[in-house]
């Protein structure tokens, strides 16, 4: 009797260990299978874009099947949008400041061979001379500071539907203390021009449009170009642009910068705590690039 209650015991930690193998390699082709829907493809964003050169030595470096998709800020966060609502899989190249994380629950990817650096900052960088050029503007730009907290308000508010201009205006008016920081010292001026780039990313659509209005309420007739990043820089780097408040160093934007070293100057970081990388859902069971590997 005893005898075979131990024989039964043995089956049935038998088929345990069975059951659980059975589970472990269900769960990789799972895996695979989560890969097959997105069909290997990690939703990108405008190809100038630093964080698209670290996702491509990514998907390559930790030696993936996956293809880093170009599209705009727009279209992935639209993409991100539709996966979400469908909990179906999608990898976005992410970034923080961003709306994206206080709308909803998603996680970055671990990136252990430290490809997307560590923590960032977003520095704003002048055109060499613009110092003698527009001193006022040039004192403005150069105490210009925030918080990513600041940053992520005014990203959600035009997320929701505000206007562009509305929202900054709102931001400088309940955040006059803060303004008045950026402003101290510098004098008014009457009608001097000053042209600002940008790209059309989220973050940097906030930071330029709250900067810009900072500048306009100090009398600069202010003109804010829209560009692809690579034109940014240029712009930046010829005198094209007097200013950009949208540097990501020391990783995502190390190429631009070192291109045009010559010709312009940077005033360091107007925010701390930024930082850019492979962002998933939170109910997708990865936790790491390493997680794509073949
Ligand atoms: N970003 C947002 C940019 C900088 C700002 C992280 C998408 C980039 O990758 O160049």
């Amino acid at each position: 009797m005893i005898k075979t209650n131990f024989k039964k015991l043995g089956v049935i930690a038998l088929s345990l260990a069975v059951l659980t193998f059975v589970g472990c390699s269900s769960s990789k082709s799972a895996d695979t299978s989560i890969g097959e829907q997105m069909d290997y493809k990690i939703t990108g964003i405008d190809p100038g874009a630093g964080e698209m050169k670290l996702a491509e030595q990514a998907v390559k470096e930790y030696n993936t099947n996956y293809t880093v998709q170009a599209s705009s800020g727009a279209a992935m966060t639209q993409a991100l949008a539709d996966a979400y609502e469908n909990e179906e899989p999608i990898i976005v190249t992410g970034w923080s400041p961003h709306w994206m994380f206080s709308k909803y629950d998603l996680k970055y990817l671990e990136d252990p061979k430290g490809i997307f650096g560590g923590a960032e900052h977003i520095d704003t960088v002048v055109h060499k001379g613009l110092k003698e050029k527009l001193p006022s503007a040039y004192k403005i730009l150069d105490q210009f500071n925030w918080t990513p907290e600041d940053m992520e308000a005014v990203m959600l508010k035009i997320n929701d539907g505000g206007t562009v201009k509305d929202v900054a205006r709102q931001w400088i008016t309940d955040n006059a203390d803060m303004v008045s920081k950026w402003t101290d010292g510098a004098t008014k001026v009457d009608g001097d021009e000053i042209k600002l780039a940008y790209v059309a990313w989220d973050s940097e659509i906030a930071s330029t449009n709250v900067i810009g209005l900072v500048l306009e309420d100090m009398g600069y007739n202010v003109t804010l170009t829209q560009v692809d990043a690579g034109p940014m820089w240029a712009a930046v780097g010829s005198g094209d642009a007097d200013a950009i408040v949208a540097a990501w160093l020391p990783a995502t934007h190390a190429k631009y910068i070192s291109d045009y070293k010559d010709t312009v100057e940077n005033l360091g970081p107007n925010l701390e705590g930024a930082r850019v990388g492979l962002v998933v859902p939170k109910y997708m069971d990865i936790n790491s690039i390493e997680d794509l590997a073949k």
